[in-house]
């Protein structure tokens, strides 16, 4: 049973019999997550004064060129994962390709892959708003011993060993499963030191906050339209409350937390949605079944979807249980 307050490292360690292969794999797994992110977070709480020192894209003090955020992320995640004799390769939102990773011997005996969006609402940065990391991780379906291969990243959502998010927030906050259940872990930046502040986490089986960029209203399936229509009805616990950050993580953080149905749905304008099945919507689509969510592309499950594509899209419904069946009522009704 999760203990509140212990820290990252030792809730490792008292629960590795959770995962379903090697323990020590999943420590060393999340320890460089762990470390990747408590630097990117370093970098990002910098974000306004970076610019004071001088624009992204210049060469500081030290001669290094400056980069933009996401990519200062991407490659500290990459630069981390690929230090450790554990993981075969990675597939980023920012890169158009998956890195092979033979590891330090060149014999390719390294057995996880992972997906990850470094920097997930990148665009908020500029005005102070929390942006996430999201990562997905697999077992390889390819032999040992032989490069990682496209489809060792093409596997439905439904055989993710582990996921999770980091959001970079008021405080800074990881939060992952490995199959039995969500924990939030909360970063002491003194410290430098995560501690469990979020055992156990739960979506409330229904709830009252809907998640939505309404400005595409006109572009929206009738189903969505019609779904918002009745969040916005005033009868029983409704309307409910509109709130929309405009990064997937804090929105999806925020309503498990309180209860809400977070939607990116398909439009007039972007026939698939925009948000990615394989780093954005599997693993936000595992942390939110493990924590009693429910999450689909209006139909049918998320994590049940075979990838065809890296960098494939897929409308996205996510949250409480009872809000997410509710919308997909509708979407059925109106199709
Ligand atoms: P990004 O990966 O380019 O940052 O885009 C993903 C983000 C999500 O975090 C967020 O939910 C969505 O884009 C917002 O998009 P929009 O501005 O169209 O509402
Ligand atoms: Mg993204």
């Amino acid at each position: 049973m999760p203990k509140k307050n212990q820290t990252l490292g030792e809730f490792i360690i008292e629960n590795q019999s959770d995962f379903p292969y090697s323990s020590g794999e999943l420590s060393r797994l999340i320890n460089s997550i762990r470390l990747a992110a408590k630097v990117v977070n370093h970098e990002v709480n910098k974000a306004g004064l970076v610019d004071i020192i001088g624009a992204y894209g210049e060469t500081n003090v030290q001669g290094e060129d400056q980069q933009k955020l996401d990519v200062y992320a991407n490659n500290k995640f990459i630069q981390t994962l690929t230090n450790r004799e554990i993981v075969c390769g990675i597939a980023s939102e920012e890169n158009d390709d998956f890195i092979q990773i033979e590891g330090h011997k060149g014999d390719h005996q390294n057995k996880y892959v992972v997906l990850m969006d470094p920097l997930d609402g990148s665009s908020n940065i500029d005005v102070n708003v929390s942006v996430g990391t999201i990562f997905s991780i697999y077992r390889r379906v390819t032999p040992m011993g032989t490069p990682v291969q496209l489809e060792d990243f093409l596997q439905p959502g439904n055989r993710q060993v582990a996921a999770g998010y980091i959001i970079y927030g008021t405080s800074t906050m990881l939060v992952y499963t490995t199959g039995h259940g969500v924990n939030g872990f909360t970063l002491n930046p003194a410290l430098g030191s995560w501690y469990l502040s979020h055992p156990d986490m739960k979506f409330p089986e229904n709830g009252q906050i809907y998640s939505i960029n309404e400005g595409n209203y006109v572009h929206f399936p009738q189903g969505v339209k019609d779904y918002i229509k009745y969040c916005q009805e005033e009868k029983g616990d409704r309307p409910y409350t509109s709130r929309y950050i405009g990064s997937m993580v804090s929105d999806i953080h925020r309503n498990m937390i309180k209860g809400g149905i977070f939607m990116y749905p398909k439009s007039s304008k972007a026939s698939d949605g925009k948000l990615r099945l394989l780093y954005e919507c599997n693993p936000m689509a595992y942390l939110t079944e493990q924590a009693g969510g429910k999450a689909s592309d209006g139909f049918k499950r998320i994590l049940d979807i075979k990838p065809t594509e890296l960098h494939q899209r897929v409308p996205f419904f996510c949250g409480s249980k009872k809000m997410v069946e509710k919308a997909e009522e509708f979407m059925k009704k109106a199709e």
